[in-house]
């Protein structure tokens, strides 16, 4: 009955559209195109009349959704951790830490809606929404085959080496730049809906994408400056602090460009609402990281990719982030000693 009187309440309503909500991981490459090609693919597989609202999520200490935002007729979640919510109707994740707990990594396995996705395998979550996509729901990836080849090159950090990582020439690098370091709160929210859509080098050209590349780019010149004194390296691994200056969003390529001998890298920065402890590993070292970073990071109560994660603390948490940036410096140096064997 109560459906019935919904359904005819709905019915007079001229804007019927159906409202999706997607929410991507922000201030990354990955998932901002992640956010635009779940959109295409919604719209020219799904349904036609959708019209689409979009939130970005980052990594922090304490809980990463809030219930309520789940206000959409959908709610889809892309390139960030499951939530168990019965609000959410679309997930798509590739991080190795995907599950907040065992519970909701079991709630995952009782899926069967056929709209929840998860391969770790994947170098980035958009290749896998194309993937799915198309193998599932009949969408044609031919026109967004330029994103996916370079999400796939940014998140699965594929470059040919530190010097390309760093001089950012691609279009799509400086989109990942521009991305990672807006400070403006609307500026992926207005680059989503291109994304999926144009060309990357005619989006550079935006106004609204151009006049900020300008700053951005001397930021980043100014950053490696800083990094040349701040970064030490000692068994083959970096340790960097930042947490005294503004510098989050940093290009993560610097400290193995300044120090191409390193394997891994533990820096930390802040921001308004964490500070970070990003530990990374050199993706053109000789020698062959044998620590999954993932669960370094998850002791912690972070996450992330073997090769790459990160923990987020309170910003007055400040000690604890030291603390375990230097414990994860320790473990990583005396694992470096150990000599490269295999684990
Ligand atoms: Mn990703």
């Amino acid at each position: 009955m109560i459906l019935l009187l919904r359904r005819s309440g709905q019915a007079k309503k001229e804007d019927d559209r159906v409202r999706v909500r997607v929410f991507y991981h922000d201030k990354c490459f990955d998932g901002a195109s992640s956010a635009a090609l779940f959109s295409r693919f919604y719209r020219e597989r799904i349904r036609s009349d959708g019209e689409f609202v979009f939130s970005g999520l980052l990594h922090r200490a304490g809980a990463l959704f809030e219930e309520r935002d789940f206000d959409g007729d959908e709610n889809a979640i892309v390139d960030f951790k499951y939530s168990s919510s019965p609000k959410i109707t679309w997930w798509f994740d590739h991080h190795e830490s995907a599950f907040l707990s065992p519970a909701d990594a079991a709630h995952f396995e009782q899926e069967h809606s056929n709209r929840k996705f998860y391969d770790p395998d994947f170098k980035s979550c958009t290749s896998f929404i194309a993937a799915i996509a198309e193998q599932r729901f009949g969408f044609d990836p031919r026109s967004v085959a330029e994103l996916v080849h370079w999400t796939d090159i940014v998140d699965g950090a594929m470059y040919e080496d530190a010097r390309s990582a760093v001089e950012m020439k691609a279009p799509a690098m400086k989109l990942t730049m521009a991305i990672e370091a807006s400070q403006d709160p609307n500026f992926v929210k207005k680059l989503i809906p291109l994304l999926a859509y144009e060309p990357l080098a005619n989006i550079l050209e935006k106004p609204f994408v151009a006049s900020v590349l300008p700053p951005l780019l001397e930021r980043h010149r100014r950053s490696q400056e800083i990094l040349r004194k701040r970064t030490e390296e000692k068994d083959g691994t970096i340790y960097f602090d930042i947490t005294d200056l503004d510098l989050e969003g940093y290009n993560k390529f610097v400290p193995y460009y300044l120090h191409p001998d390193s394997i891994y890298s533990v820096g930390l920065s802040k921001s308004s609402f964490r500070v970070k402890v990003s530990v990374g590993s050199n993706p053109w070292s000789k020698r062959e990281p044998t620590v999954n970073l993932a669960k370094v990071c998850e002791r912690y109560g972070g996450g992330g990719h073997a090769r790459v994660g990160a923990i987020s603390f309170e910003p007055e948490e400040n000690e604890a982030a030291h603390k375990a940036a230097h414990e994860i410096v320790e473990e990583l140096r005396a694992s470096v000693r150990q000599g490269s064997g295999t684990r």
